[in-house]
């Protein structure tokens, strides 16, 4: 060793490793999860309803980011949590400094918009991914404004001009974070770190069969209201008193009087909130005109605070379960339906906007349909929007999907939150009509606990809607399905997902099944179908065949027609979407193919087989 060096190396140990040693923290390796907690960043505050009608700025369009797998912008190397993470934004303020990233000259993501449809290098990516962008903001004098990100898969934090501000789990649910502190008057930067990162205990857990796409995938805006402001309210038809609306408001800040019209029924109620904010109203409401599918009237509803109108467009219906039928203001109704997952038309990704929405939901009229499953976690806003103006119903539902953790205590309250963000945001809206509590899920006596206080939480969070849940079958003798799941005892609508004919026998076996159920409820065949690669054609028994699927559906439908509790039916899928389950090359290439439709638009064989069973349908009374 030269001799100078050796003298470095004796005099001072610490320079030799190139950086002063940390001090060891308390905990090493795996932190509890009390010094987890520790170092949470504020939790959101409650949910903005109605956002897309308020003050706002977007913040839509491009972000810079930087990936960053080993979440080095916010972790230190002991695995400490950085004072001087990515989120202060640094820039060298002399030749010296060291800032070892540079948002500035970073590349750009389009937000919203999941990154793996965005940068072929991104497409399989798991991980964390910083976003950043900088606004000039002014804020509106005596306003309190809320950052609103409409979806972020899965977890974010978010920090306002180097503030923390609030964190997230959650990727299907919107959420909001007070920033009235942070932002200033002139030149502001917001960066959020999101990550898609799979886990066991996450709600969903780490196996699904769709595309794990993450990122900023909705609508991100600031949100501009008064000190006292309307947060929340529910407007709806009473039951069983339908010439009524009812419901109430929740205040934030305070308490001030509150004007509430329906002009069209000319309703005009000043509502004088309580101490904590909150009031509820019953109004006569005799010559309502009441949503529907071949009507889907929707009223302008205003609620005027001081300093703010918020003005909704509500559609007045009632829907209930009397036995074995569903009841669509007060007259049975059979559910003409097919599944969708939240991805894009023609283009594949996550779908964000107003015209994917009415692309997907122009098909389903297509198909004669009058109802679409969203599977299997909340769909962005638009979705609920379209389809009160199309007259379409919806089931909504959490991604409580396959295997949970359903013992942990921790995922069980993440599923509650979810649930509780999906019925905050669409319980306005007359299309939505069955809230899901999860898919798929084992008959064991711990998933069983959990699912009940699910429905539980539901039933408490909106008692004006009936439960379900996508239960699994089994076969009682060898032609007869049973579905007697003890979950069935806790729904209103009970779910089912079977696979005759593809996962299990021949289509043509559908002939013989029959079916059975303890439960004298309402069934919704919530899955069905075969995959067939849209212009691949030969015969009938030959799989991945247009023909294929084109007689599964035939033969299934003639086995749904003779079960008499059946009172809809939403086929798996409308549209071919992609799963990393799904590898055989040159028929799946990363799609699963059940699709009525390819994932560019080409309808199969089966979306005619459908349409005419629909047209039938809806040509007859519902029983
Ligand atoms: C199911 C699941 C759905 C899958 C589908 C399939 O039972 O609920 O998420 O994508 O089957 O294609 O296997």
């Amino acid at each position: 060793m030269h001799k100078a060096v050796m003298l470095v190396f004796l005099l001072a140990p610490a320079m030799v490793g190139c950086r002063d040693r940390a001090p060891v923290p308390a905990e090493t390796a795996a932190p509890s999860p009390a010094a987890e907690a520790s170092r949470a960043l504020p939790s959101p505050a409650g949910l903005i309803a109605n956002i897309e009608h308020r003050s706002t700025t977007s913040l839509n369009g491009p972000w810079h980011f930087i990936v960053d797998p080993y979440e080095t912008g916010y972790y230190d190397y002991r695995h400490q949590p950085r004072k001087d993470g990515y989120f202060l934004r640094a820039t060298p303020k002399t030749p010296r400094d060291l800032v070892e990233y540079d948002f500035e000259r970073s590349e750009t993501l389009q937000v919203p918009g999941d990154w793996n449809s965005q940068r072929k290098e991104l497409f399989y990516y798991e991980g964390a991914v910083w976003y950043e962008r900088s606004f000039t903001y002014r804020r509106p004098p005596g306003r309190r404004v809320f950052l609103s990100v409409g979806a972020a898969n899965y977890t974010a934090r978010v920090w306002m001009n180097g503030e923390a501000a609030c964190e997230h789990e959650g990727g299907f649910t919107g959420f909001n974070c007070e920033v009235t502190a942070l932002v200033k008057d002139g030149d502001n930067f917001v960066v959020i770190m999101v990550s898609n990162a799979r886990r066991r205990d996450a709600v969903p857990t780490d196996v699904t069969d769709w595309w794990n796409y993450g990122g900023l995938t909705r609508d991100v805006e600031l949100v501009d209201v008064p000190s006292t402001f309307l947060e929340d309210y529910s407007v709806q038809l009473a039951r069983p008193a339908p010439d009524t609306i009812e419901g109430w408001i929740q205040l934030n800040g305070g308490s001030v009087p509150v004007a509430m019209r329906i002009p069209e029924l000319k309703i005009t109620q000043t509502l004088q909130p309580d101490a904590a904010g909150r009031a509820s109203f019953r109004v006569p409401a005799p010559n309502l005109r009441r949503w529907s599918p071949e009507q889907p009237t929707l009223y302008d509803v205003e609620f005027e605070t001081p300093g703010e109108v918020v003005r909704d467009r509500i559609g007045f219906r009632t829907i209930e379960v009397r036995g074995r039928d569903i009841l669509l203001n007060g007259t049975p109704v059979f559910l003409r339906g097919v599944c969708l997952h939240e991805e894009a038309p023609l283009r594949s990704g996550r779908s964000a906007t107003e015209e994917d929405a009415k692309t997907a939901l122009g098909w389903v009229k297509e198909l004669n349909g009058n109802f679409a499953r969203l599977a299997h976690y909340p769909h962005n806003r638009n979705m609920a929007r379209v389809a009160d103006h199309a007259g379409l119903m919806l089931w909504s539902e959490i991604p409580v999907y396959w295997t949970i953790a359903w013992e942990n205590p921790a995922t069980l309250a993440n599923a509650k939150r979810q649930l509780a963000e999906m019925i905050r945001r669409d319980r306005n809206r007359a299309s939505v009509i069955i809230w899901s509590v999860g898919n798929e899920t084992p008959v064991t006596p711990a998933r069983l606990a959990f699912m009940t206080e699910l429905v539980a939480s539901a039933r408490e969070l909106d008692g004006g809607r009936p439960i379900a849940a996508a239960l699994e079958t089994h076969y009682a003798e060898p032609n007869v399905k049973i579905i007697d799941d003890p979950l069935g005892k806790e729904l209103d609508i009970i779910g089912c997902n079977e696979y005759v004919g593809w996962y299990e026998r021949t289509p043509e076996d559908a002939d013989l099944i029959s079916w059975k159920t303890p439960y004298d409820k309402p069934l919704i065949m919530s899955e069905f179908g075969g995959d067939a690669k849209a212009g691949l054609h030969g015969s009938a028994d030959a799989r991945w065949t247009e023909e294929y699927q084109e007689s599964l559906y035939r033969h299934q439908i003639g086995m749904l027609r003779r079960i008499d509790f059946l009172r809809g039916m939403t086929p798996w899928i409308l549209m071919d979407f992609r799963s990393p389950r799904r590898v055989l090359p040159g028929v799946q290439d990363n799609y699963n193919r059940k699709g009525l439709v390819s994932e560019k638009g080409e309808k199969k064989k089966a979306f005619a087989v459908l349409r005419e069973y629909y047209a039938q349908v809806a040509a007859q009374p519902a029983k």
